[in-house]
């Protein structure tokens, strides 16, 4: 009896410590949607020095790539998928990206402060 109530305060411990980092990474994700060709937001704003996973969700019916020289990442999304780009930690300016599918429409940038 006495066993299993140490065991259950230990986890409660330690699952108590793990929540701020939970709620750290929950911070540092970011959704970006393409939706008519179009990235929504286009402008995106992320803290400097930070790793940020982006969270790219093509809600069109074609596949887009998610392209960025300045971030040097591409990723194909297929139509109707998510996919996850890891970036930073960055330095505060702005970083451009675009659809490489449709590089008229989709464009947009992330600033980081
Ligand atoms: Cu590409």
């Amino acid at each position: 009896m006495i066993r299993r109530t140490l065991t259950c305060l230990a986890l409660t411990a330690f699952c108590a410590a793990l929540l701020p980092l939970a709620a750290q990474a929950a911070d540092n994700e970011m959704l970006l949607v393409i939706k008519n060709h179009r990235f929504e937001p286009a402008e995106l704003k992320l803290p400097a020095g930070q790793r940020v996973k982006l969270v790219v969700h093509n809600q069109d019916s074609t596949p887009e790539e998610f392209e960025s020289h300045d971030l040097n990442r591409e990723k194909v999304v297929p139509a109707g998928a998510k996919a996850a780009v890891f970036v930073g930690p960055l330095k505060p300016g702005r970083y451009k990206f675009f659809g490489e599918y449709n590089p008229t429409t989709a464009q947009g940038v992330i600033v980081v402060e």
